[in-house]
């Protein structure tokens, strides 16, 4: 289901969520219009993702429920996992520098891929087409 390239169609409460993360009005207004794809391969309970923005390209594997390390694009360091409920991962990461918990989630709806951020107490979404 996850499977394939998904690219960045609408936001929700994106901004709030990113200035609560504590990052600055320039680096906001780029990042809401960050032209984000994320290609996702799952194989068992391994996943690969290839990440593009108008930042910066990567490439990631992770396995569910063994922690691993992810920079955002700030340079922001994170620690944690993802696993799998059902039909949806849900992701626990932890910010090395003030060690707060960042939650995410990612599920499938239909033909949208809609990943949910909640920190310390905002939430947002992003939503996402099949590319
Ligand atoms: C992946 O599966 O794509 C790699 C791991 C993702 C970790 C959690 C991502 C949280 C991104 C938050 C963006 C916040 C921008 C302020």
């Amino acid at each position: 289901t996850f499977n394939g390239t998904w690219k960045v169609e609408r936001n929700d409460n994106y901004e709030k969520f990113m200035e609560q993360m504590g990052i600055n009005m320039v680096k906001r207004k780029l990042a809401a219009h960050d032209n984000l794809k994320i290609t996702l391969q799952q194989n068992g309970d391994s996943f690969h993702v290839k990440e593009s923005s108008s930042f910066r390209t990567l490439e990631i594997d992770f396995t569910l429920g063994v922690t691993f390390e992810y920079s955002l694009a700030d340079g922001t360091e994170l620690s944690g996992s993802w696993t799998l409920e059902g039909d949806m991962l849900k992701g626990t990461f932890t910010r090395k520098d003030n060690g707060k918990q960042l939650l995410t989630t990612r599920i499938v709806q239909g033909d949208e891929l809609i990943q949910s951020y909640s920190y310390e107490g905002v939430d947002a979404k992003r939503i996402f087409k099949r590319a």
